[in-house]
């Protein structure tokens, strides 16, 4: 690692008025710490109230008894605040550009006015399809801005809304309709993306052969493609929104009534169904975006992440809109036409604030960067990045060829349960380190803890497992109809403190470096994946007789799925059944699932319990022969030799 990489870099010039300057950080971090009710008392007004609240916080994190609610007595409509309270004085600026997957297509430049006009008639649609307050509703959509319509169409109505990836598979949607009871799915004809199309509505149709013959499907018409339509269960929404009424009547909602599910992976194999709601959830999520990316009156923010993630939900839609910001929606990939897109879509759009993933940086890093030279990014102000551990390399090179030295880079670390950004740096306020996330936003306690021991590590120059402290606005309220499995999840191994699932360490400044995942989950392009939920893909196929997955280094990716394979009886190895397997994965799960390394095992290490020791495996994995620790608790030891013997050697 350079020496620039590991040094502290200055706020550059031109943040003097910025919303948050160094000296304000001191001052609200600890007005947050000592005083959480004035201080969110305060946030809250951030927000249109139907009915102001009276009470603040009130939340308990005593293992047995987790309960968490904000603002509770207040009543509001998230799609209002979204919306009509910008339309007074906004109603021609531009809410959503929308950047199609083709660049020869134009884009499109949708209005407050535009997006109050659809989000209406999809809520009057969505009611004439009988969906009720409380009623759930999945959306299975791609970039577009119907995926947004929908999302606050379900808000305006009261109905909770479950976005689900449009790459996951016919199976992934069946388990989310069926887990969250969905009246409704709604989806659209095909998806462009990278200049191939994805048949999201015959996806739909397979998944729903294994769902209630009550679920409904709203389809929307995005490329005119022909296919299979069933009367009486299927429903044109660009045609129904013609007819319906063009007005209708918010619903008043309670601060804790959900907003949204969110399916997200865990260390079983089951995903877990990820619960915000409405007040604290909107507050935290307009509060970081408008702060984190020092958002000002006119700029042209954009996320690059996709609607089906967290980082969609709070930083494409709800917080951007709830501050009246003009956000980007981009429907296609980062490499299509070319490796030039992302700053092409700068320059055409003179994009501000710019937010992405480290595994994208890292793959146009590798492309060189004369493709970032063409294009003019002068208007770029600041940068982001979210999903995993940013490399040093990886942060220089974005620093230099992206933001030409001048452009802060937000390293934001948070979580699908977090609602909102947890450890950021502040454009203004803030010194960066590459690779660290800096520091904790207003209302973040961080505590690093021993992992064993769970005793706390006071002071600094300490490492251990992240956890917070004390609740903030934006946290997760339950897992979906499994408030147990909640508590259980992430409260239970450190007791009266919520936990991360990730390691970190506070050097010497006081500055946090997340070091990645310490449970069965893997970031995988900055896309989380649960181990188990690979495995239990793998072990569905009829020739597999057991499998475990790990993950291990990967140069693009952050990190690989590495999976050992044990066959039934009798059944050969071979190229064939291994291409078998991966494509089996990719339409069990969906194509971010595939593994990248599949080694046959004959036999898995295990304890004489039976427990599969999964430390060796990822060692195996990294390579790392000469740390295997004690094998000695192993059942049949020879296992080890033989996999070590037989290690996947391109990877
Ligand atoms: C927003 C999002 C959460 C997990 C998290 C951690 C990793 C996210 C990070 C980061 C290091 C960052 N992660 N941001 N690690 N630095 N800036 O990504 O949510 O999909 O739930 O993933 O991602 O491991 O626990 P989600």
């Amino acid at each position: 690692m350079s020496v620039e990489a590991i040094s502290r870099h200055p706020i550059p010039a031109g943040f003097e008025n910025a919303l948050v300057k160094p000296e304000d950080y001191a001052r609200l971090y600890a007005e947050s710490m000592n005083d959480p009710d004035g201080f969110w008392g305060r946030e809250g007004k951030r927000l249109d109230w139907i009915t102001p609240y009276s009470k603040v916080k009130n939340t308990d994190f005593t293992m047995g008894k987790v309960s968490i609610k904000w603002f509770e007595d207040g009543v509001l409509n998230v799609a209002v605040n979204c919306i009509d309270r910008h339309l007074p004085t906004r109603a021609n600026q531009t809410a959503i550009i929308f950047e199609p997957d083709d660049p020869n297509q134009p884009a499109r430049h949708i209005s407050y006015a535009e997006l109050s006009d659809k989000v209406n008639r999809f809520a009057n649609v969505l009611l004439s399809q009988g969906v009720m307050r409380g009623d759930r509703v999945v959306i299975y959509l791609p970039m577009i801005p119907e995926a947004a319509y929908a999302m606050l169409a379900c808000a305006r109505i009261g109905a909770i809304h479950s976005v689900v990836f449009a790459g996951f598979s016919p199976d992934a949607l069946a388990n989310r309709i069926n887990d969250s009871g969905a009246k409704v799915v709604i989806t659209c004809d095909t998806a462009p993306r990278g200049g191939r199309r994805t048949p999201l509505k015959s996806n739909t149709d397979a998944a729903l052969l294994h769902c209630s013959d009550k679920v409904r499907c709203l389809v929307v018409k995005h490329t005119g493609d022909q296919t299979t339509w069933i009367q009486g269960r299927d429903v044109d929404v660009l045609a129904q929104m013609e007819e319906v009424a063009p007005d209708c009547p918010p619903r008043p909602m309670n601060a804790e009534d959900p907003l949204f599910i969110l399916y997200t992976s865990g260390s079983t194999g089951k995903p877990k169904g990820v619960v915000h709601t409405s007040g604290g959830y909107l507050c935290y999520a307009a509060m970081t975006h408008e702060l984190v990316f020092d958002y000002h009156e006119g700029d042209v923010y954009w996320c690059t992440a996709d609607v089906g993630w967290v980082t969609g939900h709070s930083y494409i839609v709800y917080g951007p809109l709830a501050n009246g910001a003009t956000t980007l929606m981009f429907e296609g990939v980062p490499s299509y036409p070319d490796a030039g897109r992302f700053w092409a879509v700068c320059e055409k759009h003179k994009v501000n604030q710019f937010y992405t993933a480290p595994t994208a940086i890292r793959s146009l890093m590798g492309q060189g960067p004369e493709w970032v030279e063409k294009y003019d990014l002068s208007s770029l102000r600041v940068l982001g990045t979210v999903g995993e551990p940013i490399n040093p390399e990886a942060w220089v090179w974005y620093d230099h060829h992206v933001g030409k030295g001048r452009c802060p880079i937000v390293d934001t670390f948070w979580q699908t349960e977090t609602g909102g950004h947890m450890i950021t740096s502040l454009p203004g306020a803030i010194e960066t380190k590459p690779g660290s996330a800096t520091l904790p936003f207003f209302g973040v306690k961080p505590v690093v803890l021993d992992p064993s021991s769970a005793e706390v590590q006071e002071g600094n120059g300490v490492e251990g497992v992240l956890c917070f402290s004390d609740s903030w606005p934006g946290q997760m309220r339950t897992i979906w109809g499994d408030h147990p499995r909640f508590m259980e999840t992430y409260f239970q191994q450190y007791p009266g403190n919520y936990f991360t699932g990730d390691g970190c360490r506070r050097d010497a400044d006081g500055y946090y470096w997340i070091t990645g995942r310490v449970d069965d989950v893997i970031n995988v392009s900055g896309h989380r994946m649960g181990t188990a939920e690979v495995e239990s893909a793998l072990v569905a196929h009829e020739k597999v007789a057991e499998a475990a997955v790990v993950g291990y280094p990967h140069n693009l990716k952050g990190q690989g799925i590495y999976a050992y394979v044990t066959l039934m009886n009798g059944i050969e190895p071979t190229d064939e059944l291994r291409k078998e397997l991966e494509a089996w994965v990719r339409t069990e799960i969906g194509p971010i699932a595939k593994p990248d390394l599949i080694q046959w095992a004959p036999g898995l290490p295990k304890t004489r319990s039976g427990k599969i020791m999964r430390r060796i495996l990822r060692k195996i994995a990294e390579n790392d022969f000469g740390a295997l620790g004690d094998t000695s608790t192993l059942s049949d030891p020879a296992v080890v030799d033989e996999l070590i013997a037989n290690r996947q050697n391109h990877g």
